[in-house]
């Protein structure tokens, strides 16, 4: 089967938002609803093995704050710390302050100029993504991808498959016809439960998990002038990852 399309995450693949995009804007949501809740880079990366900022924020209150009483309307306020917490990230992106990982940019270009088609499958709010691709990557980027699968789309967010599965159902398309992008565990474990072949690079926060099953780990996607590293998998023969890459890793 021949490579048609590329399927990319978005937080942690595409741009590192987490430690400095989405954690301090829960902080400020937070700050701004008089909360005594912070989390600092150390617990965020612990509580980034749940996925989802509603789901994050009940996951540290059930587990790291026992001694946080719940209020009647708990769930509507956890509505509107997300809402509150989007408004800070989407500012924050629109001062063009999340930059994109190494090699995305020119991978995207190469792609589209190869004809390959391109979607977003990511457990992140779409908000979050249109911003991002219209003020890091560029104007008017969003129609570069077919299908831009986001947030609550899908009832059950990453590590289950359904977002890739709804991404492609959209385009049309089967797997073995596809490669996915991802950075992090959970989102290996959507993309290989949607039996598709992935890419991972890592970050940071993702250095210790576990990507047994990714067709290579990678540092990043490299530039010509700035390789990146395999970290495990195939030797590319080549200091970043281009189409003719992708389609040799697609292959075997
Ligand atoms: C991303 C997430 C998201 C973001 C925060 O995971 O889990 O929840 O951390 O965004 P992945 P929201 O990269 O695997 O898609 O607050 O909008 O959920
Ligand atoms: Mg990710």
């Amino acid at each position: 089967m021949t490579l048609n399309a590329l399927l990319f995450d978005v937080d942690g693949t595409l741009a590192d938002t987490e430690r400095d995009g989405h954690r301090p804007a829960f902080n400020q949501a937070f700050a701004e609803a008089g909360l005594d809740w912070h989390w600092d880079v150390a617990l965020y990366g612990k509580l980034l093995s749940v996925t989802g900022g509603k789901e994050r924020m009940k996951h540290y209150i059930d587990h790291y704050r026992p001694d946080y009483i719940k209020p009647a309307d708990f769930d509507a306020l956890i509505i509107r710390l997300h809402q509150t917490k989007t408004r800070h990230y989407v500012a924050l992106a629109e001062r063009g302050g999340i930059p994109l990982r190494p090699g995305v940019k020119r991978l995207l270009q190469e792609a589209r100029a190869a004809g390959l088609r391109l979607a977003i499958a990511t457990t992140t709010t779409p908000e979050n993504v249109t911003v991002l691709l219209e003020h890091s990557l560029g104007p008017g980027t969003q129609d570069w991808f077919e299908v831009i699968a986001a947030g609550d789309i899908v009832p059950a967010k990453k590590p289950a498959p359904d977002i890739y599965f709804y991404a492609m159902e959209k385009m049309g398309v089967s797997a073995s016809e596809c490669l996915a992008f991802e950075d992090s565990e959970n989102g290996l474990r959507a993309s290989l439960g949607a039996a598709l072949k992935t890419v991972l690079t890592l970050n940071d926060y993702t250095l210790d998990h576990n990507f047994s099953g990714a067709a290579v780990v990678l540092s990043d996607l490299g530039e010509p002038g700035a390789p990146c590293r395999v970290v495990a998998g195939p030797d590319l023969g080549q200091p970043f990852v281009d189409v003719a890459c992708l389609r040799v890793l697609h292959s075997v």
